[in-house]
C-alpha cells in the first residue's frame, strides 16, 4: 500500500487515503442487499494492472447469498414501483450530485483497478453524471402512446410499467460508467436491480454502491442497488436462470452472451446484450488526414485498445495509404505509456498478465496468416502488464481479422472501391461501431445508406470509440442487438400496458363480430 498517486492538482494521495474516502476495507464484503452480507467464499483480490500490486479484497458471495440479495431485490422492487417516477427521478438527481462530489476518488480508483489512464477514470465518473442527469429528465417523459379506437366511445392507449428486480452483469472496461446507463435508467423506470460486477473490478462496484445507498437512505427510498460478486458459474448462472429476474442487461464476451442469451431465453426472460465488436475505420482519399489521424489514435490506443468500440480494422484507400501508415507509425511512436495514474500517460496497462499474453497469440497468429507488423508487437519488460501498440499491416481479411483481441492491435488493409471495402467491412460477425473518414458527402450517405455499415452505430468523421450517452448504445449480429443508455432503451426497462377503456352503455366488439344470443 505505498504506491502514491498523484493527482493533476499536485497533491499526493496514497492509495490507503484513496480506498478509506470510498469505505473500502482491506478486506470486503462481496454482497449488498440494502445492508452488507457476511459473506464467506473465496478471497478475491484486486491487483493493480500498471504495477502488479495487491489493492484489497473481497469475500465473494455464494449461491446462498444470491437468494437472500435477489429476495430482498424484490421486497424493495414491492415499494419502489409505488413511487412516483418524477420522485424516482428526484432520487437519481441527488445520486448524480452525490457522484459529483465524489468523482475525483472514484475516477482515480477506476483507473487504479482497470488500468485505464485517469482522464479516462475520470471520464467514466462523468459518463455515469451524465447518464443521472439523462435519468432524471427521463422520469417526467416516459411517454406512451394513444390510439384512436375502431369502437365508438371507446379509448386506447398504452402505458409504462416498472417491470421488476433486474440483473445486471458488467464488464472490467467499463468497471461503473456501464452500470450507470443500466442503474439510473431502470431506477426511474421503478425497477430494482442486482448487479454483477467483473470479478477483476469489485473495489469501484463497491464504492459506487455505497454512494448509492448513502443518496438511498437519505430519502428513505428502498435498497434497489443491490450487489453481488462471486463465482461466474455459481453465482452468474442463479442469476441468470432467476425467473424473479424478468430481465437480464449483459456486457462482455461473445461467449458469455451467447450462455447468458440461452439461459434467458430458455425461462423467456428478456436479455439486453452488449458484446463484443469489431470495429471497422475507413478513410478515403478525400478525407482530412489530420481529423482521420487522430480518430484513429484515440480509437485503437485509447483504454490501450480495451473498449468495445476500439478501432481494431482500419481500411486506407490506396491513394492515401502509404503516407498515412508513415504518419501512424511515427505518431504510435510518440505514444506515453505507464502507470495509469501518471497524468502524463496516454496509453496504460493491459487489465491482466492472460489478457498481454491473448494478445501475443494473437500477433503470433496474424503473422502466421501473412500480417506484416508495421509498430510494436511486444511486452513491454517493466512490472504491471504493459504492451507496445501495435500495427498489423493484412494482405487481406484473414481469420484473426475477423476476431475481437481485447487489446491495441489495428489491422491495415487497403482499398481502392467504396462500394468493395463496406462489404469487406460487413463481412465480421460482429456488428458494434463503425466510422468513415471523408469530406465527400455521397461518401458520408453511402456509408450511412441500408446498404452501407451493418453496425449499431456508423460515425463520418468520427473515431468508432468514445460515444456520447443520449444516443442509443449497442450493437447487431454477434454483438448480441442490444441498446442502452439514451434514446428510447428505457423501454426495456419496463413493461408495456395496452389499455382499452369502454366509456359508453353497449359493449361493440372489434373486427366487427357480432356475438348475440
Ligand atoms: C464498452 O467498451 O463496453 O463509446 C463501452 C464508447 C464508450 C462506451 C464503451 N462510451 O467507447
Amino acid at each position: 500500500m505505498s504506491t502514491h498517486t498523484q493527482s493533476p492538482s499536485g497533491t499526493d494521495q496514497s492509495v490507503a487515503e484513496l480506498l478509506a474516502e470510498l469505505g473500502i476495507e482491506a478486506e470486503n464484503s462481496g454482497a449488498f442487499d440494502g445492508s452488507w452480507i457476511d459473506t464467506k467464499g473465496e478471497l478475491l483480490t484486486a491487483v493493480n494492472p500498471s504495477t502488479g500490486e495487491p489493492i484489497a479484497s473481497v469475500r465473494q458471495a455464494s449461491a446462498a447469498d444470491y437468494d437472500r440479495v435477489a429476495s430482498a431485490s424484490q421486497e424493495a422492487f414491492a415499494v419502489w414501483r409505488t413511487w412516483t417516477a418524477p420522485s424516482r427521478g428526484e432520487v437519481v438527481r441527488q445520486l448524480a450530485e452525490e457522484l459529483r462530489k465524489y468523482k475525483e476518488p472514484l475516477g482515480r480508483l477506476v483507473s487504479l483497478e482497470c488500468g485505464k489512464v485517469l482522464s479516462e477514470g475520470l471520464g467514466e465518473v462523468q459518463e455515469m453524471i451524465d447518464m443521472a442527469d439523462l435519468a432524471v429528465g427521463m422520469s417526467r417523459q416516459l411517454f406512451g402512446l394513444t390510439m384512436h379506437s375502431e369502437r365508438p366511445q371507446h379509448r386506447m392507449y398504452e402505458q409504462w410499467h416498472p417491470l421488476g428486480p433486474i440483473g445486471i452483469i458488467t464488464a472490467f472496461n467499463f468497471p461503473v460508467a456501464v452500470w450507470a446507463w443500466n442503474a439510473t435508467v431502470a431506477a426511474v423506470a421503478g425497477d430494482s436491480m442486482i448487479w454483477k460486477p467483473s470479478e477483476i473490478t469489485p473495489l469501484t462496484a463497491i464504492a459506487t454502491t455505497r454512494i448509492a445507498q448513502r443518496v438511498l437512505e437519505r430519502n428513505d427510498a428502498p435498497p434497489i442497488f443491490n450487489l453481488i460478486i462471486g463465482d461466474r458459474i455459481e453465482v452468474g448462472e442463479s442469476m441468470t436462470k432467476d425467473r424473479r429476474l424478468p430481465l437480464i442487461s449483459a456486457t462482455g464476451s461473445v461467449a458469455m452472451g451467447r450462455r447468458v442469451g440461452e439461459v434467458v431465453a430458455s425461462r423467456l426472460g428478456r436479455s439486453l446484450l452488449e458484446l463484443g465488436g469489431n470495429n471497422g475505420l475507413l478513410v478515403m482519399d478525400d478525407a482530412d488526414l489530420d481529423l482521420a489521424l487522430a480518430g484513429v489514435l484515440f480509437g485503437a490506443v485509447g483504454t490501450a485498445g480495451q473498449r468495445c468500440t476500439t478501432t481494431r480494422r482500419l481500411f486506407l484507400h490506396k491513394n492515401i495509404a502509404e503516407e498515412f501508415k508513415a504518419r501512424l507509425v511515427k505518431a504510435y511512436g510518440s505514444v506515453r505509456i505507464g502507470d495509469a495514474l501518471d497524468p502524463n500517460t496516454l496509453m496504460g496497462p493491459l487489465v491482466t498478465a492472460k489478457a498481454v499474453d491473448v494478445m501475443m497469440d494473437a500477433i503470433e497468429a496474424a503473422k502466421a496468416q501473412g500480417g506484416k507488423v508495421l509498430y510494436g508487437g511486444k511486452r513491454i519488460d517493466r512490472p504491471g502488464n504493459f504492451v507496445e501498440p501495435t500495427l498489423i499491416e493484412v494482405p487481406e481479411q484473414l481469420p484473426i481479422t475477423c476476431d475481437e483481441t481485447f487489446a491495441p492491435i489495428l489491422y491495415i488493409l487497403e482499398f481502392d472501391d467504396l462500394d468493395e471495402v463496406i462489404a469487406l467491412h460487413n463481412s465480421v460477425p460482429q456488428g458494434l461501431s463503425s466510422a468513415i473518414f471523408t469530406l465527400n458527402m455521397r461518401h458520408a450517405e453511402r456509408f450511412l445508406a441500408a446498404t452501407g455499415s451493418d453496425c449499431g452505430i456508423a460515425n463520418v468523421n468520427i473515431g468508432t470509440s468514445g460515444a456520447e450517452i443520449g444516443g442509443a448504445f449497442g450493437g447487431e449480429k454477434d454483438t448480441g442487438g442490444g441498446r442502452e443508455a439514451g434514446s428510447d432503451a428505457w423501454k426495456l426497462y419496463m413493461r408495456r400496458q395496452t389499455n382499452t377503456l369502454n366509456w359508453g352503455t353497449e359493449l361493440p366488439l372489434a373486427q366487427g363480430v357480432e356475438f348475440n344470443l
